[in-house]
């Protein structure tokens, strides 16, 4: 009878230390241990014939079954730790590895549209200049000829750091610096970011703009049809034409807006020209002699004109697009189209 017990009792050993070896991961290993040595387990099992033993045989089967626990218990542990150190092994660097591809970004559509602008007005003999976005009243509206009670000046459309000191609204600021430190010719284009309080489909409280000042000797407003018909050619495509609508900014005197034929309909009229067959780009005009007075030129000397956009708007003329928003919602599957 006892024979028979130790005999169960050392397949069982055998079966356990087969089963741990076998075991592919730490939950089959852990059912392997349930099924030998849990409470229910083979083990237990064997135990309990035990006490059905006649009394004379338990000690030699009690002491087979307490060297088959620390059998199955060692082996156990050897498993484990066994399977521990495979995946420790697993976490090392395989530098046989081929490297992964990392997804290439590529520059922003409003950036690269405020990159050809500007090449479009460096091949006609502009230059570059950039400067501070938080500014100062004087540089942003004083110099710049609007009156104390303009509305622009105020809260709800200016975003103020301080009570001295604002976000641009306009990148013109930087054509008073750039006018205060050089004497004409000025032929300059400045690009940047600029801020308003406004915001909805067209509109982004902070946006770019790429303004153009050019101030020399008999500066007349033909130089300025010309210069922005060379632009909306080179921009939109070579037979774009333009048309100038009279408007008024404090700064620029005769002011006007500028219009291109509609980029869809080419001047029949469309849903996106409104059925007007043209679309505004920009604004312009002669600068106003009173902006010379704060930069210390002679308005009897010399003339100049000056125009602005907004470069959201050209790219979205350009691109089909009708939200601003899109821009700036950092969403890969608007930016990467383009
Ligand atoms: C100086 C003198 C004159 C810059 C100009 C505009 C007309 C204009 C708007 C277009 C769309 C701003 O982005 S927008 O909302 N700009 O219409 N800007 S003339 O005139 C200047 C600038 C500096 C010293």
């Amino acid at each position: 009878m006892s024979s028979g017990l130790i005999e169960r009792i050392r397949e069982a050993v055998d079966s356990a230390l087969q089963a741990f070896q076998a075991a592919p991961s730490a939950g089959a290993l852990e059912a392997a241990r349930i099924e030998f040595l849990g409470a229910k387990g083979r083990l237990a099992e064997l135990m309990k014939a035990l006490g059905a033993l006649p009394k004379e045989e338990r000690p030699e089967a009690g002491s087979a079954a307490n060297a088959a626990r620390q059998a199955i218990t060692a082996a156990h542990q050897a498993a484990a730790a066994a399977l521990e150190r495979q995946a420790g092994a697993a976490d090392l660097l395989d530098v046989t590895l081929p490297g992964r591809r990392q997804p290439r970004g590529h520059q922003h559509v409003v950036s690269r549209t405020a990159a050809e602008i500007c090449d479009i007005f460096a091949r006609l003999g502009f230059s570059l200049v950039e400067g501070p976005e938080v500014e100062t009243d004087f540089y942003n509206f004083e110099a710049l000829n609007f009156p104390p009670d303009h509305p622009a000046r105020d809260m709800q459309d200016t975003l103020f750091v301080s009570r001295e000191l604002l976000l641009r609204t306009h990148t013109s600021p930087m054509q008073v610096r750039t006018m205060e430190k050089t004497q004409p010719p000025v032929w300059v284009v400045v690009p940047g970011k600029t801020y308003r309080r406004d915001s909805d489909i067209s509109h982004s409280p902070m946006f770019h703009q790429v303004e153009g000042l050019v101030v020399d000797q008999g500066i007349t407003f033909a130089d300025l049809k010309g210069v922005l018909t060379a632009f909306a050619a080179a921009m939109f495509s070579p037979d774009t034409q333009i048309r100038l609508r009279p408007s008024f900014f404090p700064f620029t005197e005769p002011s006007a807006e500028v219009d291109i034929a509609c980029v869809l309909c080419h001047g029949a009229g469309c849903r996106l020209c409104k059925g007007t067959g043209w679309l505004e780009i920009l604004g312009s005009g002669m600068v106003d002699p009173a902006v010379y007075g704060f930069v210390g030129y002679d308005p009897d000397k010399v003339s100049g004109f000056a125009f602005g956009m907004g470069i959201e708007r050209v790219a979205m003329l350009k691109y089909g697009l009708d939200d601003i928003r899109m821009f700036y919602e950092s969403d890969l599957r608007f930016l990467t189209q383009f």
